[in-house]
């Protein structure tokens, strides 16, 4: 866990490069990392890559290199390393013999900005999971200020009979934390069946690429914002008006990054379920950054780790005004070509988008009016379920609904109350 209260600790991060891999996409992938352990309060003294067949079992680096960054350390003060690859328990553990310091992976550095973002009930339950899901086969000497402050876990000293009895504490805990989840989401799930039935439009899309500006210029909130990674972890959601002046939902939600712990997927699934539910998935891409086709593919794949369909997922390509010439956009239209192009700080493209919307809704359904006879009102609440209730007249008979169907629903809707359509 970084001290971010404190002053900054200082830190160098690690990657090893394989042999006949995309360079410039792995020293890519440092930078990225840097820009992690900088969002996590870190200061990046200085990078460090080596080139390798494969990477060493048991120190990922190999020994020489290993021995090269342990005079660094030693020689500059550095308090933590921080490794762009995946690193197995055994690795941590060698690594930080070698260093005396703590060793972190991309995982751990992502856990850590996420706790420290945390701020509802649900996101520190979510994130407190994940952490000790990632720590319990990590637990080692280096990590026993980590126990300090989840209070009582560890007290005595650093022994290893210290260590087992602090596994066993966080498998109950982990146990706990997933009770806590299971009634949090249950809960949720509560109120989102409760809420106005509303077409939903859900926003995803890679960490900064302008997911909450975007919120912020359709829906006219005060979401923060910030050029950093991971600004926002829980989901909010508010009202919009398409152009016809029918309302809508739009939620916000945590972005996606290469590499994000399986853990922390898992636990966010809650906090995801909005954008899963959602009738429409606008997926925001920054134009702008050098590497935003993978950015595209870790989305989609992200995605689809949470069994959410990204093909129906609009994309919309932001930060159009950082590009030079406008003569790009013409060969991305061309890959991707179901797409939009917007700046959402500068405003660019929004009505045009907000036309999109409109007429993705109106596409994906079609308009019945049915007339629910007074004797069939033990029926109105399936109406309610099976599509969004445009206009309600109440007459003699019965009363009559403009009600859009969802493609999905048409056949269903024509099972239940085909005999009702009047027009
Ligand atoms: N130039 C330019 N910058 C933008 C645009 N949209 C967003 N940004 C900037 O990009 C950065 C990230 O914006 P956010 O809206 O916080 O991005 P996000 O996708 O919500 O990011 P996370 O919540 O961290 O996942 C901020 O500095 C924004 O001001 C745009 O259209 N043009
Ligand atoms: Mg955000």
């Amino acid at each position: 866990m970084i001290d971010i209260e404190s002053k900054h600790e200082r830190a160098i991060t690690i990657t090893v490069i394989v042999k006949g891999g995309n360079r410039e996409l792995a020293l890519e992938h440092m930078d990225e990392l840097a820009f992690l352990a900088k969002t996590a309060g870190a200061e990046i003294v200085e990078k460090f890559y080596q080139e390798l067949p494969k990477p060493n079992r048991a120190t990922a680096i190999g020994k020489g290199k290993a021995q090269e960054i342990k005079e660094y350390i030693e020689s500059n003060d550095i308090e933590m390393a921080v490794f762009d690859d995946d690193l197995s328990p055994a690795q941590v553990r060698n690594l930080e013999k070698i260093f005396t310091v703590k060793v972190l992976d991309r995982s751990g550095i992502i856990l850590d900005i996420f706790s420290v973002r945390a701020k509802t009930t649900e996101a520190k339950t979510q994130v407190e999971l994940a952490r000790l899901q990632y720590l319990l086969p990590r637990l080692t000497r280096m990590w026993t200020h980590l126990s300090k402050q989840h209070g009582g876990i560890g007290t005595k000293g650093p022994g290893e009979t210290q260590i087992e009895t602090d596994r066993r504490i966080v498998r109950e805990r982990i146990q706990a934390l997933k009770g806590k989840l299971r009634n949090i989401s249950s809960h949720q799930e509560l109120l989102r069946r409760n809420r106005e039935k509303l077409p939903g439009f859900a926003l995803v899309g890679y960490t900064n690429s302008g997911k909450s500006t975007l919120m912020n210029t359709l829906a006219g909130s005060d979401l923060y914002v910030e050029d950093e990674l991971f600004a926002t972890l829980d989901t909010t959601v508010r009202s919009f008006a398409l152009p016809d002046g029918r309302k809508c939902l739009l939620s916000d939600t945590v972005g996606f990054i290469r590499k994000l712990p399986t853990h922390l997927i898992a636990s966010f699934r809650s906090t995801l379920a909005e954008a899963a539910e959602a009738d429409y998935l606008i997926h925001v891409v920054d134009i702008a950054h050098d590497h935003f086709r993978e950015h595209i593919e870790v989305v989609n794949e992200t995605l689809k780790s949470l069994n959410i369909n990204p093909d129906n997922a609009l994309l919309v390509f932001n930060k159009i005004d950082k590009l030079d010439g406008l003569g790009g956009i013409q060969s991305i239209k061309l890959d991707y070509p179901n797409s939009f192009f917007i700046s959402a700080k500068r405003g660019i493209n929004i009505p045009g988008l907000l036309d999109l919307l409109q007429r993705k809704y109106d596409e994906s359904s079609k308009a019945y009016k049915v007339l629910l006879p007074y004797s069939a009102s033990s029926q109105i609440s399936k109406l309610f379920d099976l599509g969004d209730i445009i206009g309600r007249q109440d007459n003699d008979t019965g009363s009559e609904f403009i009600i859009k169907v969802q493609n999905d629903n048409q056949e269903v809707f024509n099972h239940l109350f085909g005999n009702y359509i009047i027009d």
